[in-house]
């Protein structure tokens, strides 16, 4: 049997548009929440998007369609939740909270993901276009999954020898392309960034998307679509 799980629950995702992002262990500090019966966690299954991929599945769905609030969060759990069904385990939500789960943290444990200074994490090749949908806590990992795992996390402390992209980015661009400066390097002044959106509705950021994330080279095969970035802007711009 190789890579079992993984391989099935990938094949799952493809109708989706969705990626298995990589996996980790969970140790007792992690403090999950039980798997249905009680049974912990054997492994942490990380779901996700790179790029638009995920787009036109998402805007086929009804989630999309039905005039609800919160589409894109439904679409995720009513997938994360059958597929949790599916191997016995849970499905554990990045909007569940606050307080949140840490899906930047784990995103570390499972993929060569690094910090940048507009808080969203940097991956190798789809620099800042990626984010996580859910993460499947099964009670079960599979002998090769398990091998292939800690092959990965021993890539992954290699990788975390060296200097990450954005501590070699020349200039930093995306520092000085907010047109109300929101990104300090240190914090993100979400007031400035949603008063500038509500004040130019039509402005660039809510017809592009952020300019400070537009203005990294890094991933730039993976940008979203125009479509996709105006109803991530449009979400932030309801909510702010
Ligand atoms: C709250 C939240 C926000 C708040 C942030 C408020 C604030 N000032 O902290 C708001 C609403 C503003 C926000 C906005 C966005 N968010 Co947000 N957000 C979250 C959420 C739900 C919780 C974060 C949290 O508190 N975690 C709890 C702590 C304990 O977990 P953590 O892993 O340790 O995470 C923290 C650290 O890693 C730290 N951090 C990360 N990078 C850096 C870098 C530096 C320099 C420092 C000091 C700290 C730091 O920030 C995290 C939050 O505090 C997460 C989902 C999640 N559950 O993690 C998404 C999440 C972080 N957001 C995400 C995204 C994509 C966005 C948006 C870009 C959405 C969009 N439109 O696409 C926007 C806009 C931001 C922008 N313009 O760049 C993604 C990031 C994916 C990635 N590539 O890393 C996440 C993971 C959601 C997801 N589904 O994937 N978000
Ligand atoms: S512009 Fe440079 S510093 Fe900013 S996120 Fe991209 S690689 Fe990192
Ligand atoms: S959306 Fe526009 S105003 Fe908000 S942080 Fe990005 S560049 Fe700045």
């Amino acid at each position: 049997m190789t890579n079992a799980t993984r391989q099935a629950l990938q094949a799952a995702l493809d109708t989706h548009g969705l990626r298995v992002r990589g996996g980790w262990v969970p140790e007792a500090s992690d403090a999950l929440p039980s798997l249905p019966g009680g049974a912990p966690a054997a492994v942490v299954w990380m779901v996700g998007v790179a790029g638009s991929d995920f787009w036109p599945h998402f805007k086929a769905s009804t989630f999309y369609q039905d005039g609800q609030p919160d589409p894109l969060d439904r679409w995720s759990a009513a997938i994360g939740t059958d597929l949790a069904a599916r191997w016995g385990g849970r499905a554990l939500f990045p909007f569940e909270g606050p307080p949140y789960h840490p899906f930047q943290r784990w995103a570390d444990r499972s993929e060569d993901t690094r910090p940048s200074p507009l808080m969203l994490r940097m991956h190798p090749r789809f620099g800042l276009w990626h984010a996580y949908r859910f993460a499947l806590a099964l009670p079960e990992l599979d002998r090769d999954d398990a091998a292939a795992l800690q092959r990965e996390s021993t890539d992954r402390l290699a990788a975390a020898t060296m200097p990450s992209l954005c501590a070699q980015c020349s200039g930093q661009p995306c520092l000085t392309a907010c047109p109300v400066s929101a990104f300090t390097g240190t914090g993100y002044r979400v007031e400035a960034c949603a008063a500038h959106l509500h004040a130019q509705p039509q402005g660039r950021c809510m017809q592009q998307g952020c300019l400070a994330r537009i203005a990294c080279p890094q991933g730039v095969d993976y940008r979203y679509t125009p479509e996709h970035a105006v109803f991530h802007m449009l979400a932030f711009a309801k909510n702010h």
